[in-house]
Formats: C-alpha cells, sequence, structure tokens
C-alpha cells in the first residue's frame, strides 16, 4: 500500500500542507509518528498566527482602537468555532486553557476545592493520564475526598460492570479519558455519563487524544466538562479549551483572579465577567486562540470521519504487521475500530527508549516512555512502552519503515 492509496483522504495533497514531513536527518525523509504527543501544524494555522502578529497584533478587550477591535474580534469568534468543533451551545461554554491539563486543574480548583468533602468519592479509570489522575488525587488529598479506579481488562477495555459498582450516591465527579493515550481505547463515555448521572454525580471527559481525529459531540456525550488541546489537533501548543455546561460554569468559583475576568472592582469587592471571560484572567494567548479556530477548521475541512477512518486503516495496518512478530508484545484492544490511531508495544529484549534511539537513526519519530500513565504502566507489569501514533498525513509505506527499525533494533539487541 502507498501514499495514494488511502480510501478516506488524498493524503499526498495533505502532506503538502505540513512543509516539517519534508525535512531530512542524513538523507532519510522524517516519519513523524509522535502525534498523540504533538500534531505537526499546517501551513494556514502558522500563517493565521504571522497574519496576527503582521497586521492586527493588539491586547484584547481592551482597547477603543481599531487594533485591539479586530483581535478582539477574532479572538472571541475563536471561542464560536471551537464551541461548534465540539457541539457546545456557544463560547458560554467554551473557556480557552492553556491545554488539557490546566482545563482539569481549572475543574479541581473551582469545583473540586469547593464542591468536594469527607465522604465524597471522585471516580477515576486506571488509564487516566496524569493530568487527570494526579489532579484529582491530589483535589481528593486536600478535601478529604477518596478516589477509585474503573479497572482495565486484560483486553484493554474499561471493566463497566465494575464502573457501575464503583460509581454510587457517594460519588460526586467521574473523570474519564475518552481515548487512551498509551492503550489507544476508546471508552464508552456517554455510557460511563448516564451512570455518572443516575448517581447525579459529574462527568469529566479527557478528550486530547480524541478531539483531534473523530467527531465529537458534548451534547450526544452528555458530559458536564470536556477538555482538548489545540497542539494534538494541527493546531499550536499553549492553547487548549474546557467546555463546561453552561450552568455548572456559571455557578462555579473563577479559577484564577485578576483583569478582564471581572465586571466591577472596588477596594472591597469585586464581581466577574460572563462566561467564558470570568474564567479567562489576564492578556489571554490572543494569537493562538485565532490559530486553534483555524486548525479546528482545517480538521473540519479534511473531515473528521475521514480522519478517523484515515487513522482507523493506518492502525489496521501497523497491528497486522506489528502482530506478525511473536517477539512483539502490543497493547490496547486488537479491533482497530475501537481504538485510536495509535500503538503502543514493546519489543522483547529492547528497552523502549533504546528502542526509540534506533528509530530515531531511521528518521523514524516514535515516544517511548510511560506515557504520562505510570499507574497503568505498573499495571501492564512494564516500566516504559514505544508508542507509534499516527495523523492525517501519515502513510502505509511510514509503518513499514517503522517495522524496519523495529528489524534493525532486534538485529543490534540479538
Ligand atoms: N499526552 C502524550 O504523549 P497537555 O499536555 O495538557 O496538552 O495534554 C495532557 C493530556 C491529557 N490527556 C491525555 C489523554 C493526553 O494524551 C495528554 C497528553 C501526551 O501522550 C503527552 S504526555
Amino acid at each position: 500500500m502507498g501514499l495514494q492509496e488511502s480510501e478516506a483522504l488524498d493524503v499526498e495533497r495533505i502532506r503538502e500542507d505540513f512543509p516539517v514531513l519534508q525535512r531530512e536527518f542524513d538523507g532519510q525523509q522524517v516519519v513523524y509518528l509522535d502525534n498523540a504527543a504533538t500534531t505537526q501544524t499546517p501551513k494556514r494555522v502558522v500563517e493565521a498566527i504571522s497574519e496576527y502578529y503582521y497586521e492586527y497584533n493588539a491586547n484584547v478587550h481592551r482597547g477603543i482602537h481599531q487594533l485591539s477591535q479586530e483581535a478582539s474580534i477574532a479572538y472571541e469568534e475563536a471561542h464560536d468555532t471551537i464551541a461548534d468543533l465540539v457541539g457546545a451551545d456557544g463560547r458560554e461554554e467554551t473557556v480557552f486553557t492553556k491545554n488539557t491539563t490546566e482545563a482539569e486543574n481549572l475543574v479541581a480548583y473551582s469545583w473540586g476545592l469547593n464542591e468536594l468533602g469527607p465522604g465524597d468519592e471522585v471516580v477515576l479509570t486506571e488509564m487516566e493520564h496524569h493530568a487527570s489522575l494526579v489532579t484529582w488525587q491530589q483535589t481528593a488529598k486536600k478535601t478529604g475526598a477518596d478516589v477509585k479506579y474503573v479497572p482495565v481488562t486484560d483486553e484493554g477495555h474499561l471493566d463497566m460492570e465494575a464502573a457501575k459498582e464503583l460509581i454510587t450516591d457517594d460519588t460526586k465527579l467521574v473523570s474519564a479519558v475518552h481515548v487512551s493515550n498509551s492503550l489507544g481505547t476508546v471508552n464508552p463515555l456517554a455510557e460511563l455519563a448516564d451512570v455518572a448521572h443516575d448517581h447525579d454525580a459529574l462527568i469529566f471527559g479527557d478528550g486530547a487524544q480524541a478531539v483531534p481525529n473523530r467527531p465529537v459531540d458534548v451534547k450526544d456525550l452528555d458530559v458536564d466538562f470536556y477538555a482538548f488541546s489545540g497542539h494534538k489537533m494541527a493546531g499550536p501548543t499553549g492553547i487548549g479549551a474546557l467546555y463546561g455546561r453552561e450552568e455548572i460554569l456559571e455557578d462555579m468559583e473563577p479559577y484564577l483572579y485578576g483583569g478582564d475576568m471581572i465586571r466591577k472592582v472596588t477596594y472591597e469587592e469585586s464581581t466577574w465577567n460572563d462566561l467564558p471571560w470570568k474564567f479567562e484572567a489576564g492578556t489571554p494567548s490572543i494569537a493562538q486562540g485565532i490559530a486553534f479556530a483555524e486548525a479546528a477548521e482545517y480538521i473540519d475541512d479534511v473531515g473528521l470521519d475521514n480522519i478517523r477512518r484515515h487513522e482507523e486503516r493506518l492502525t489496521e495496518y501497523a497491528l497486522d504487521r506489528l502482530a506478525a512478530f511473536d517477539d512483539i508484545e502490543i497493547y490496547g484492544p486488537t479491533d482497530p475500530t475501537e481504538r485510536g490511531g495509535l500503538v503502543g508495544f514493546n519489543l522483547d529484549g529492547v528497552h523502549a527508549h533504546d528502542l526509540a534511539s534506533i528509530l530515531n537513526d531511521h528518521a523514524v519519530a516514535i515516544r517511548a516512555g510511560d506515557h504520562c500513565t505510570q499507574p497503568l504502566h505498573d499495571k501492564l507489569g512494564v516500566a516504559a512502552s514505544a508508542r507509534a501514533s499516527f495523523y492525517l498525513y501519515n502513510t502505509t509505506d511510514e509503518i513499514d519503515k517503522l517495522v524496519e527499525g523495529l528489524e534493525d533494533a532486534r538485529d543490534i539487541f540479538a
């Protein structure tokens, strides 16, 4: 299979949008398979940033002058675009944050510290990223609440029967990763939301690995909070979003205090601005916010269903090729339609870091480590795993190069 053969996407055309993919190391063209960490940025997103700086760089919500008005409108409209991307009811439900991690912390500080107490429970999954796991673990410690974990089965799925037992009337929040960044598992978030709501608990969906590569509708999922990062969806670093149900965000305390998040300030008292600005204190990441919206439009133009199908196809191909070796252990579900576009694995006798280093000699970029899921790796009985993760510009030829690199690693360590 080659570059042209993707049924879902014109990959050859798409690759022209990403100049970095032309880079060569020692005469070898880079094969970028570290997209779950950060995706590459298409020209039009980079251009949105330079256009802002060249044409209308100014602070937002502060100036009467033309440049500030243009910047304010573009920054505000970026919220509408991001709201549309995930089916939120508008900018009121769409807070810009630095990334997914900050969105988790925003809810933990603003909601968790005020709403949780002794006897309350927060239910997470065993496959949570540290962004959620550490945040809720520490929030529980501060408030006296307990944390429980929905187990992961040997096949890499959430044990939903156990989830139904664990989520009780004591549960105040369920936080679950939508697509696991280590196993690739797509979790039944809507089903978890039903269980949480049956017990009057809120549910937080971590969409860092879902929004970039599949259609997401927060209303269909019926989640109360949902977070994602710009840099994993063809956008810039330094920007992400928190979706929150409007009535919940209205009731929440601000996360950071300062300029722009207030309505009226006296020496004694302050009142808060409208949503979402109540949660965006100080000068925000204006260029990044505008480029975030450009990235959302880019992936929407390509078609999120097309991206999902393309990733499924690449995942199926990678799973097939890797499964052909009996010294490779693959983590997560075996069915490519039940997982996102990434494959975590280990090659017998070769540490994941050594593997990544040998692959780097082949100009193949993968990630090795615990992928910020240390407890999950402990459960798998390994300190680290190698992970190849795909995006809309990857090809089966690139997966062949990954496999060539693995064969080289095997020869070196044999
Ligand atoms: N995962 C990875 O290589 P930030 O860093 O805030 O943009 O995203 C945090 C995060 C939260 N949830 C999930 C499921 C994630 O995958 C990530 C980021 C990267 O897997 C860096 S550890």
